[in-house]
């Protein structure tokens, strides 16, 4: 049975899981769904309505977090689970630590300013899902924004606070990544990654397989937040994360579409293999364009366990 893993393309969480499942070479399709319509969809499988949910087999794995155990039970071989028990334990205690206050954190200032623009989040919202499912986002929007409010409590107290947290966050990191290549042992774990999915939105990296809209869709208030954080280790080490070990040709491949923003070609031939491991052959995941609103369909790694 195909493998399915339920996102929304912009979902952080969401990006936790993908990355996690490209990391391991893992053959699966991604459903990208679309916020609002997808409760009906999540419901029938999930015992909560929340996105990534993984589809394997007879299994059906709910949240971030459960999803890269997961992928670790089905792949040992390339672990993001440090294996020594205090290595293990930091890296998880890191993850929880940073899907609630960076995860939330930026989730809620995002959104206080970006709800205001519709196009922006349609921009987001629409890269891929069902087409009922965008239609429906498009004549619900007020709907759709003021229960986006509601779930996550975004007021205007609670983004100025929430971007306060996000400071704490990164001045933690930079103490952390001082002198440091990773933030557990010497090796990239799932801190590493949970750190770089989660704070991607902020810094936009090319390899990420969300189409980033252009700097002028933006309110000024969110480019500014990641002007605001762009001097820290923690930018720097997001951004090498995605560019040594975000797989690329995944996502460029992902970020094609007509209509949609060019995929970047920045920096292509690179490898993007992460060490130790082959760089893709090209076009070894998808060579063709998608339509906005396909599926994802993702091909095994030659040579990686399936
Ligand atoms: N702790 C969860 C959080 C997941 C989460 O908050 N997902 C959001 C998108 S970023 C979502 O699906 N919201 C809609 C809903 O809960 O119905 C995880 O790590 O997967």
């Amino acid at each position: 049975m195909t493998r399915r893993l339920y996102t929304f393309t912009i979902s952080h969480f969401a990006e936790k899981a993908r990355w996690a499942l490209d990391y391991k070479g893992a053959d699966y399709v991604e459903e990208r769904l679309v916020p609002g319509s997808h409760v009906p969809i999540v419901r029938r499988m999930a015992p909560g309505t929340s996105v990534p949910v993984l589809r394997d087999g007879d299994r059906v794995v709910q949240g971030s977090s459960a999803i890269i155990d997961h992928a670790d039970q089905q792949w040992p071989e390339l672990a993001l689970t440090p294996s020594d028990a205090s290595g293990r334990e930091t890296a998880l205690e890191l993850e929880r630590w940073l899907d609630r206050e960076l995860g939330e954190a930026i989730r809620c200032v995002f959104y206080f300013h970006a709800l205001e623009h519709r196009g922006l989040v349609l921009y987001f919202f629409n890269q891929g899902g069902p087409w009922w499912g965008r239609l429906l986002s498009r004549l619900g929007y007020r709907v759709m924004a003021s229960s986006i409010r509601q779930m996550y409590a975004i007021t205007r107290d609670n983004a100025a606070r929430d971007e306060e947290r996000m400071h704490a966050v990164f001045e933690r990191v930079d103490e952390l990544l001082s002198g440091r290549s990773y933030l557990v042992g010497d090796r990239f774990s799932r801190a590493d990654l949970t750190l770089a999915a989660l704070a991607a939105p902020l810094w936009r990296p090319e390899q990420h397989p969300t189409r980033w809209p252009p700097d002028e869709m933006y309110p000024p208030e969110v480019i500014a937040l990641g002007a605001r954080f762009a001097n820290t280790r923690t930018h720097e080490h997001v951004m090498r994360l995605y560019r040594e070990q975000r797989l690329r040709g995944c996502s460029a491949a992902l970020k094609a579409g007509p209509g949609m923003q060019a995929p970047s070609t920045r920096g292509a031939g690179r490898s993007s293999a992460p060490p130790g491991r082959p760089a893709a052959p090209a076009g070894s995941r998808r060579a063709a364009p998608r339509r906005p609103g396909a599926r994802s369909r993702r091909r095994r790694w030659p040579g990686r366990p399936g």
